[in-house]
């Protein structure tokens, strides 16, 4: 693991800052007096006060996704533990690494070897290269999420309770600091009551987190989708890149962590079982109750975790197909529809771009290489009215168009280059697909390698929708950087998708059929990675 040394100083400095700051007063003028409204009692007549039924269950149920998307976005991280503030991902340019692991120069190190193992009690589903199985939680647990979080915003407006988090004056701020210097310098103040209000530190840390850290969570995550992205180039500029929102919705997971961590220790110290008895039970006294209760809720929430490892492991299919019907419809509305548009200038190219995949080891594409691939013919078949093969010269006599745009590798990588190839669109026209044809498959001379397991085997393939295969920014690619594709990079012909993700983006073509349904190709989940892996097929995100 290496963390730059610089940004754990920029990472850390303003806590330091504010603690030393603390003391400083402290070992001069003093402590501020924590403000008497801070510490005044139950004001009984105070309202709103105490903690409604919606309130408690919002509450409990925010915990438990919050959890499931904690472990399931660690499982995503393995896939790539590297974190950058650039968007080309050169090896040795991450502010964080999570791995040992120097990219060796004298080698190919494809992205895929480069992911980590992690243990099960931390990641969902845990060990290495699960980052299918992990999005397939992540994205299921982020719905409910979500959806908790409006009930709770809904109802917190509705009923008044927002009065006891939104400060309505900047007294707050001095008020605050006044209890932070306390607890910074282990002078525990007496603290108000909680279940008729908060002291000024807790109300301004609750109001931070939710009016602040949570929208934060939910918009750093689109800016790492493809086609979100491409929809709207403004947005990934919003944090400043890709991989800035990557890193950013990373160091956003971590103050959710560190504000659990400290809530929960508050929670213990200052009167643990009166605490519980409030937010469990919603009553204000001293009996044991809401302690048992709320010891029962966590183990629950333990039991749901191991639940939902167990099933990650168990009945792997079953899950991918829950959130296809649930993830997948979604992701198809908000992000299907629109055509990707977003392209970089020549300047923008990566220097460096990650390589995934095998490299094909049969003797019909060793021999074409030898020949560089004058002898290839890709061939396209299937539910079309014209069945043809095709050279490289007559791809290219077909049309040519040329984009320079942002790869996103499910695993978190990124990286920017330019592409020619032919449009996917004209060939389709040339075709010309049977009204009963929906979807394209891209078949691959190299096999696949199931990861977790090392096996290697079967033909790597994937598949498009017609509707997206037609999109400008959907190419069957034989250059590269102004060059022909690089062995490693797909030669003769690979496909660019660019509002999707990279493992849709078969490389090594060997040829493309036309089919009614996916579901007649292998195991019928759309492609190798889908099949092997449990990949969602919608590859928006
Ligand atoms: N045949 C084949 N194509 C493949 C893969 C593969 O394993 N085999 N990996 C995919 C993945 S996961 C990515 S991110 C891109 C990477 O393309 P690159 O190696 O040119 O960067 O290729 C895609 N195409
Ligand atoms: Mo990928």
């Amino acid at each position: 693991m290496r963390l730059r040394f610089k940004t754990l100083l920029l990472l850390v400095s303003p806590l330091l800052l504010v603690v030393a700051a603390a003391y400083i007063q402290w070992g001069t003028v003093g402590l501020s007096p924590v403000p008497s409204s801070c510490t005044s009692d139950a004001d009984v007549g105070v309202q709103p006060h105490g903690f409604p039924a919606w309130l408690r269950i919002t509450h409990y149920v925010n915990f438990l996704f919050l959890v499931l998307l904690v472990r399931s976005g660690l499982q995503i991280l393995a896939d790539h533990p590297r974190l950058y503030w650039n968007v080309h991902c050169t090896p040795g340019s991450e502010w964080l690494r999570l791995t040992p692991i120097e990219v060796p120069t004298d080698r190919v190190w494809t992205a895929k070897e480069d992911s980590r193992h992690l243990s099960p009690w931390i990641g969902l589903p845990g060990y290495r290269h699960t980052v299918g199985m992990a999005r397939h939680w992540h994205f299921l647990s982020v719905l409910f999420w979500v959806g908790n979080g409006l009930i709770y915003i809904a109802l917190l407006f509705g009923t008044g309770q927002w009065q006891r988090l939104v400060p309505n004056s900047w007294q707050i701020v001095p008020d605050a600091w006044a209890v932070f210097t306390h607890y910074a310098t282990f002078h525990m103040p007496s603290e108000p009551n909680g279940f008729y209000r908060y002291n000024a530190l807790q109300q301004l840390s609750y109001f931070g987190v939710v009016f602040v850290l949570a929208p934060l969570a939910i918009l750093t995550g689109p800016s790492m989708s493809p086609a979100f992205t491409n929809q709207f180039p403004w947005y990934p500029k919003l944090p400043g890149n890709r991989q800035i929102g990557r890193s950013l919705h990373f160091l956003i997971m971590c103050a959710f962590v560190a504000f659990i961590l400290t809530h929960v220790t508050l929670v213990i110290i200052t009167g643990f079982v009166r605490n519980m008895n409030h937010i469990v039970v919603g009553a204000d006294d001293a009996k044991p109750i809401g302690l048992y209760l709320g010891l029962a809720g966590i183990s629950m929430v333990i039991l749901l975790n191991v639940l939902a490892n167990w099933a990650a492991w168990k009945y792997p299919r079953a899950i991918q197909h829950v959130a296809k019907a649930i993830v997948s419809p979604i992701m198809r509305l908000l992000l299907d529809r629109p055509k990707p548009v977003v392209e970089f200038r020549r300047e923008n190219i990566s220097p460096f771009f990650w390589v995934n995949g095998k490299m094909p080891t049969s003797d019909e594409w060793k021999s074409l290489a030898a020949n560089d691939f004058k002898g290839y013919r890709l061939k396209v078949y299937g539910l079309v009215e014209k069945p043809i093969e095709l050279s490289l010269d007559e791809l290219r006599a077909l049309g040519q168009k040329t984009q320079i745009t942002l790869h996103h590798c499910i695993q978190g990588w990124s990286g920017i280059a330019e592409w020619s190839g032919l449009p996917l669109a004209k060939l389709i026209d040339l075709v010309r697909p049977t009204l009963n044809a929906n979807a394209i498959i891209f078949y691959s001379f190299s096999e696949g390698i199931e990861f977790d397991t090392g096996i290697v085997g079967g033909q790597y393939y994937d598949s498009l929708s017609i509707k997206n295969a037609m999109k400008p920014q959907t190419l069957l690619a034989y250059e590269m950087n102004e060059r022909p594709l690089s062995h490693l990079h797909g030669a003769p012909l690979r496909l660019r998708v660019e509002n999707q993700l990279g493992f849709k983006m078969v490389k090594w073509i060997q040829a493309i059929e036309f089919v009614g349904d996916v579901k007649s190709v292998y195991k019928g989940e759309g492609g190798y990675a889908e099949d092997n892996e449990y990949f969602g097929e919608q590859a928006n995100i």
